[in-house]
C-alpha cells in the first residue's frame, strides 16, 4: 500500500514521463506515443521502487535486468532512464536524430546507459530474457530478477509461445513477464486482428503464475510487482490492463496514435492536457 506522499510523488513522475514522451516524439517528428503512454505507471513503479538497479553503476552485476521487448515504446523507457539519472535530460531531445544514442528502437551498441538489449523486432524479447534468467539462476547463482515487457499484439508471434513453454519447463521463478494489455495493435483491436484471449487461462495452461492488475493504478501496479518478486517455482506473468495513448485526450484508445508524432497544434493540446504551460514544449531545444 502506497502512502499518500509516495502516491503523489509517483504521480508527478508519471506525468513528467508522459510530457517527455510527447516532447520527444514531437521534436523527432516520428515515433510511437500510444504504446509508450500505456507503460508509464509501470515504468514509474519499476524504476522508482521495485527494480534493483544503480543508475550510477549501470553495469553492476547484481542488478535486475529489464528487456523492453515491445521496443517501439522506447520513448517511455528513455524518459524513465533520464528521470532516474542514467543520462542527462537534454539528450532526450535527440530522439531519432542521426548519431543519437536514442534511436527509434533501443540499440545497445549506441551505449545509452540502462539499455540492456537491442529490441524492436517483436517476438524475441521473452526468449532473450529467458536466456538471462537461465544464466542468473543456473550458472551465476544470482538472486536478481529478469523483467520482460511485451505488447499484447506482439504475443501473436509464435516464438513467444515457445518461450512461454520453455520458461515454465526450466522453472524460471526469477523471470517476470509483463503484458501491456491495451487491446490495440498497429492496425486495430487485438481481439479483431488475431484473438489472444482468454489470456490468463492460456498462460496458466503453459505453467505460469498469473497476476492481473490495472496498469494505470499506481497502487495496483505496486502490489502486482511486489507479489511478482516472490519466488514460487514458476515464472510469473503480470497481465496489465491498460489504455493505449493514456493521459492525452485525442490519443486515448486510438490505433492511429500507434506510430506517429503529434503536430505542433496537437503537441500543445497534449502539454495542456498534462497541466504544463505551452512554452515548455520548446525549452532546451537547439
Ligand atoms: C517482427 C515485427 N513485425 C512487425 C513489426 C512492426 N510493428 C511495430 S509495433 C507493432 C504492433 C505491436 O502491437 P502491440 O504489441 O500491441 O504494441 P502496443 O499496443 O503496446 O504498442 C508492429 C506490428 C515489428 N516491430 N516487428
Ligand atoms: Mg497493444
Amino acid at each position: 500500500m502506497l502512502t499518500d506522499i509516495d502516491r503523489a510523488k509517483y504521480k508527478e513522475i508519471a506525468c513528467r514521463i508522459r510530457f517527455d514522451v510527447i516532447k520527444m516524439t514531437y521534436h523527432a517528428g516520428s515515433g510511437h506515443p500510444g504504446g509508450s503512454l500505456s507503460l508509464v505507471e509501470l515504468l514509474t513503479m519499476l524504476y522508482f521502487k521495485h527494480l534493483v538497479h544503480k543508475p550510477i553503476d549501470p553495469n553492476w552485476s547484481g542488478r535486475d535486468r529489464l528487456v523492453l521487448s515491445k521496443g517501439h515504446a522506447c520513448p517511455a523507457l528513455y524518459a524513465v532512464l533520464a528521470e532516474s539519472g542514467y543520462y542527462p535530460r537534454e539528450e532526450m531531445w535527440t530522439l531519432r536524430k542521426f548519431g543519437s544514442r536514442l534511436q527509434g528502437h533501443p540499440a545497445k551498441d549506441k551505449g545509452l546507459p540502462g539499455i540492456e538489449v537491442s529490441t524492436g523486432s517483436l517476438g524475441q524479447g521473452l526468449s532473450i530474457a529467458i536466456g538471462m534468467a537461465i544464466s542468473a539462476k543456473m550458472f551465476e547463482h544470482r538472486d536478481n530478477r529478469i523483467f520482460a515487457i511485451l505488447g499484447d499484439g506482439e504475443i501473436q508471434e509464435g516464438q513467444v509461445w515457445e518461450a512461454f513453454m520453455s520458461a515454465s519447463h526450466f522453472k524460471l521463478d526469477n523471470l517476470i513477464a509483463i503484458i501491456d494489455n491495451n487491446n490495440l495493435q498497429i492496425d486495430g483491436y487485438v481481439d479483431k486482428v488475431m484473438c489472444i484471449y482468454p489470456l490468463k487461462e492460456k498462460l496458466q495452461a503453459f505453467g505460469w503464475r498469473t497476476i492481473t492488475c490495472n496498469g494505470h493504478s499506481l497502487d495496483e501496479v505496486d502490489k502486482a510487482l511486489e507479489i511478482a518478486r516472490e519466488k514460487t517455482g514458476k515464472p510469473t506473468v503480470i497481465i496489465m490492463k491498460t489504455v493505449k495513448g493514456k493521459g492525452i485526450s485525442f490519443m486515448t484508445n486510438k490505433a492511429e496514435w500507434h506510430g506517429k508524432a503529434p503536430s505542433r497544434e496537437q503537441a500543445l493540446i497534449a502539454v495542456t492536457d498534462l497541466g504544463y504551460p505551452e512554452n515548455v514544449l520548446d525549452k532546451d531545444i537547439n
